[in-house]
């Protein structure tokens, strides 16, 4: 347990918590040796061995306070029996939407197909370079997964169609249901933060925020409270993070760069998460070290976990992100 769970917890910290979004990546060479000799992304989310080597990869550089799991958000329509691929230059490519099909997979056989992040969870939980610390286990949010279900790639644009599709109802139930058990199992197996990534939140239309983003989300929030977990929610670029908080109530929100750090810190009461823009990791030393400081400023009297507003860029460079935890573990 480590003091990201403190400083959720409201706990005096001896330092400003810090971790990454994409921490293990392909911004690392180590990184890139392993997915270059597995061509399959999915099959390597799967190798638990190889899935622990790279969770654990940025924290043997970096003085990091937690791990993510190298897992994907998208291993859940997998699960549920549509197809994945990751294709070189392209991204993810989904299968046939069948959803019959799909409402008829049941616990046993998502526990089957996901077995591997479970065990993956489990070595990851029981190595010395992780016990001290904190095991960040994640979910897509429902609309995210629902999305990508629909579009069959990265949706960059919304195709309205989407708010028509024949039997959503019960298949975002399905999501929701099977986000859960993905949940609960990751809790089970030594995992002690979920994150939950919506990160296509920022397409949806306000009148439809409540049926495909709050609703979902409190009910997915609310069950992992129930567990006894913290959980921490990035509904990536929507207008109002102050409005989701009072609605789905998580214990902390992940903001993106475009919010105003100083703004928010006095509309949201929780602990805060991220907000650098990636991009400043491009940039010269003293360059970044100024924006970090803006965020670290701003959250001076506020719960705060240092992170970006969203992941770290492959062109990033690794001595960068080194100096960049440097300078938040030394900030005073
Ligand atoms: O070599 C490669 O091409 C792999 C790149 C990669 C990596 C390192 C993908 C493909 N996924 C991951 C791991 C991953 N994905 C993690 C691991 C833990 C960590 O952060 O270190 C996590 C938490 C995710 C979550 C994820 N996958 C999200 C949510 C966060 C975000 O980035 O917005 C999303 C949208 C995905 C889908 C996905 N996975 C990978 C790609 C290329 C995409 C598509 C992104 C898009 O549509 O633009």
């Amino acid at each position: 347990m480590g003091i990201l769970k403190d400083c959720i917890n409201n706990k005096k910290t001896s330092s400003v918590p810090v971790w990454f979004m994409r921490q293990a990546g392909r911004y690392l060479p180590e990184f890139r040796d392993i997915r270059f000799k597995n061509t399959n992304f999915i099959n390597l989310c799967l190798n638990s061995k190889l899935a622990k080597e790279i969770t654990l990869q940025p924290l043997k550089r970096f003085e990091l306070d937690a791990a993510i799991i190298f897992s994907d958000i998208l291993l859940i329509p997998y699960a549920l029996d549509q197809e994945v691929v990751f294709e070189k230059n392209f991204g993810p490519r989904l299968g046939t939407l069948n959803i019959k099909n799909i409402l008829k997979t049941t616990h046993e056989d998502i526990i089957k197909k996901l077995k591997p992040v479970y065990e993956l969870v489990k070595i990851t939980s029981n190595e010395q370079i992780v016990r001290k610390k904190d095991l960040i286990g994640f979910v897509g949010g429902t609309w995210t997964i629902l999305l990508y279900m629909f579009n069959k790639k990265s949706p960059k644009n919304l195709s309205e169609e989407i708010y028509q599709l024949s039997d959503q109802d019960k298949l975002i139930k399905k999501i929701v249901d099977t986000q859960k058990l993905h949940i609960k199992k990751q809790i089970e197996n030594g995992s002690t933060i979920i994150q939950i990534f919506d990160s296509w939140a920022g397409l949806l239309d306000e009148n439809k925020l409540y049926k495909y983003l709050y609703e979902p989300t409190l009910e997915i929030v609310e069950y992992t409270k129930n567990l006894g977990v913290k959980v921490i929610c990035f509904p990536r670029s929507i207008e109002s993070y102050k409005k989701f908080c009072d609605i789905v109530k998580p214990d902390a929100i992940n903001i993106d760069y475009k919010v105003d750090p100083y703004k928010i810190s006095e509309q949201i009461e929780i602990p805060i998460q991220g907000g650098m823009d990636p991009n400043s990791l491009l940039l010269d030393r003293n360059d970044m070290y100024k924006d970090a400081k803006k965020y670290l400023d701003a959250f001076k009297n506020h719960k705060y976990i240092f992170n970006l507003g969203h992941g770290i860029m492959p062109k990033t460079d690794p001595e960068n992100v080194k100096a960049l935890v440097n300078f938040v573990k030394e900030f005073k």
